[in-house]
């Protein structure tokens, strides 16, 4: 009986590093590409600057109760977007119930996040080496949808600069993480041009969390 329940996820959750899982092929994206157009008409792409005056490669976004944000006064998560004044678009019915069933495959159950993260990867944007450590309660896994262009995603782990993993990611993959990976460290990098070019040229990714 246990067989039967399990073939359904066991070809695709790939165990990257110990509880960091891969969900390859895991979710058709075009209603998710739909949605990301409806939002961000609401809450527009933008590029954000950082604690030491840099400014991010990547786009971002953000719906839900909380959204991500960033200027020289550090990182942080806030209730209203800065820039429009106005609170985030609230998460699509099609996003949290992704971020459930996925974490639910990758053997999280209950996740219930209340942010969703979009980034925006042109080509030759990328993500330098970082964990994701401004949510206020670690127990809560972290979700990350890939969607258009392929990238590659690397795993460090505990230690910054420690043994890297690449993780070809691509249209469709679906990355959890929690429990000891939650503090891992991880990058992208640079985004390339590629055959299977999605229209537009761009790389999306979704990263649902909790932050309380
Ligand atoms: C990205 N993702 O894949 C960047 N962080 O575009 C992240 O930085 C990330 O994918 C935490 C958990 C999952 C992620
Ligand atoms: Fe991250």
């Amino acid at each position: 009986m246990g067989a039967d329940l399990l073939t359904g996820f066991a070809p695709v959750a790939i165990a990257v590093a110990p509880d960091v899982v891969l969900l390859r092929q895991f979710v058709d994206t075009q209603p998710l590409r739909a949605a990301i157009g409806d939002v961000v008409v609401l809450a527009p792409f933008r590029h954000l600057t950082t604690p030491n005056r840099g400014t991010m490669s990547v786009a971002i976004s953000n719906v839900g109760e909380q959204g991500w944000h960033s200027d020289i006064k550090g990182y942080r998560y806030v209730g209203v977007d800065p820039m429009t004044g106005r609170t985030w678009p609230t998460m699509p019915a099609n996003f949290s119930d992704l971020a459930q069933r996925a974490a639910a495959a990758a053997g999280f159950l209950d996740f219930n996040p209340n942010c969703c993260l979009i980034n925006r990867y042109a080509i030759g944007a990328k993500m330098g080496t970082h964990r994701d450590q401004d949510e206020a309660n670690f127990s809560h896994p972290i979700v990350s949808v890939s969607i258009g262009l392929p990238a590659v995603f690397v795993w460090h782990g505990a230690v910054r600069t420690g043994t890297s993993i690449p993780v070809p990611v691509e249209d469709g993959d679906i990355l959890v993480w929690g429990r000891s990976a939650r503090l891992g460290y991880h990058a992208v990098r640079a985004l390339k041009a590629d055959s299977r070019m999605s229209v537009p040229p761009f790389r999306y990714n979704l990263t649902f969390r909790r932050t309380n």
